[in-house]
């Protein structure tokens, strides 16, 4: 369709146009409603706690840009679409807060660097936790909201702490439900820096305040301290994890990844919530993410999880995206692969509810 021809022709789509299509206005170029939409993206630009390069409170914003770029045609997963996808607003007083929680725990952060006493900046780790309590609050609350109007939701992050909200209501209204988490870290610090909400320990605190979670099963992994091995090992199988290290010995010995994905879905219960941290990727496809390390799963790789995941029949009752952030430089290349990776998210979350 030449750029001179805006009465017909084919849509990105390939449908025919007629001129009476929704107009492209919201997230993936759609025009669907939230009130419509099966799917609801709720973005939460939040970046409290960031050790090493920030800019993931962006993510939401440049994913959403990125996403009107996705083809809405998927070889693999053909017209999620067509279930309706729609971005909530962001929450009301979110952004105001975020900033005082970034000033506060940035100040904490920069006394933990610097070696200075943790006494110097209690006032400011206490606002920090008293900020992201409510944010968890209000994640959960809106969360729930959704879930009960019959809603698949993906939350999109801001740093991995926001997922702890969304776990929550999801974990409430599905006991015995199981986590995958795939993360290039295993997020089981306690408390870190004095942080209740610290991206670096939002899977330790989902294991110690939500019964509900019956398993967290976490791929990707390879970045953690000995007391997080420890967590997991002590852990009585609560937590089964699928290092980096590992699963790349396994391939590079010939054995078949497709075999190792099914692995990961046969330590998963029924229901599975995926909680996404992009840094599990290789960091060529996250360069500006906070904290890259090497290694690290392909973009098919973490797709034929997700795949064997349903190929199981297990569900996926809810996921989130975290800590995709676009960079300072504009590129827009981290956005382009958070959006595709959401889209896959959401296809395969659809795919998964029919069997
Ligand atoms: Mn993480």
């Amino acid at each position: 369709m030449g750029d001179d021809d805006l009465s017909g022709g084919q849509g990105r789509n390939g449908e025919e146009l007629d001129g009476s299509e929704p107009p492209e206005a919201g997230v993936f170029g759609l025009g669907d409603t939230v009130a419509e939409a099966r799917v609801v993206i709720v973005p939460v630009p939040w970046e409290a706690t960031a050790t090493g390069g920030q800019g993931t409170a962006a993510g939401p914003a440049a994913i959403a840009t990125a996403s009107t770029q996705v083809d809405l045609f998927d070889v693999e997963l053909g017209e999620p679409w067509r279930a309706g996808i729609a971005q909530a607003p962001v929450l009301a007083q979110l952004e105001q807060r975020a900033r005082q929680a970034r000033d506060h725990g940035q100040r904490v952060v920069a006394a933990f660097d610097e070696g200075r006493p943790t006494a110097e900046v209690a006032a400011d780790v206490a606002c920090t936790n008293e900020l992201t309590q409510w944010l968890a609050e209000q994640i959960e609350s809106e969360t729930d909201r959704w879930l009960e109007a019959g809603k698949l939701v993906a939350l999109v992050g801001g740093d991995h702490s926001v997922a702890f909200g969304s776990l929550g209501a999801h974990a409430a209204r599905h006991p015995g439900m199981g986590v995958l988490q795939f993360d290039a870290h295993a997020d089981l610090r306690v408390a870190y820096q004095g942080l209740i909400g610290s991206h670096a320990s939002v899977m330790h605190r989902v294991m110690d305040e939500l019964p509900q979670v019956s398993r967290l099963v976490s791929v990707g992994v390879r970045d953690l301290c000995l007391q997080e091995h420890r967590g997991i090992v002590d852990s009585g199988g609560r937590i089964v994890a699928f290092f980096d290290a590992d699963i790349a010995a396994q391939v590079l010995k010939g054995e078949s990844f497709c075999g190792i994905a099914e692995q990961i879905a046969d330590e998963l219960p029924e229901q599975v919530y995926v909680t996404f941290d992009i840094d599990a990727l290789e960091p060529s496809l996250c360069p500006h993410t906070g904290t890259p390390v090497p290694g690290g799963l392909s973009f098919h790789q973490a797709l034929a999880i997700l795949d064997a995941l349903c190929r199981s029949g297990r569900r996926i009752v809810g996921f989130d995206l975290c800590e995709v952030a676009p960079g300072s430089g504009g590129g827009g290349w981290d956005a382009s692969v958070g959006a595709r990776l959401l889209y896959k998210l959401i296809g395969y979350a659809l795919r998964s509810q029919r069997v």
